[in-house]
């Protein structure tokens, strides 16, 4: 099982090398704006979860510079994701709006529409 999963992990990789979607391009000042907001967010993910994938592709496509914090092998992020978020579950977008207001929010598809709506991307 562990063995299928590693080569499955391993087409999934490269599946998204070979088709990744090309980043937008912004004017510098559009670009540092969308810097600014996406400064206070994190991505917990594993490498080839196909989830994480999915949200990794979407920052590529739309050129968002966001920290990816690996849940798998880092024991930091891993005891974080589980403590503060509740669950040691990927991929999962840590969003800080203040220092008692953070807030974690799971699930692939709700990560994508939350981007989309927060940075009003297209
Ligand atoms: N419906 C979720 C599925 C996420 C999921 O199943 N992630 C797996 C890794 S590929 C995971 O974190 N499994 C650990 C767990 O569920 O405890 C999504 O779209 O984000």
């Amino acid at each position: 099982m562990k063995f299928i999963r590693m080569i499955l992990g391993r087409l999934i990789l490269a599946m998204d090398f070979l088709t990744g979607p090309k980043p937008v391009v912004r004017e510098k000042r559009e670009q540092d704006a969308i810097d600014a907001l996406t400064a206070n967010m994190a991505l917990y993910q594993f490498k080839a979860c196909p989830f994480c994938v999915k949200v990794r592709r979407q920052l590529r496509k739309h050129a968002l510079n966001i920290e990816l914090r690996d849940a798998q092998n880092n024991a930091t992020f891993k005891a974080e994701l589980t403590r503060e978020g509740g669950r040691h579950k990927v991929p999962c977008l840590r969003i800080e709006k203040g220092p008692n207001d953070v807030k974690w929010l799971y699930e692939s598809d709700d990560i994508i529409s939350f981007l989309k709506t927060e940075l009003k991307l297209s």
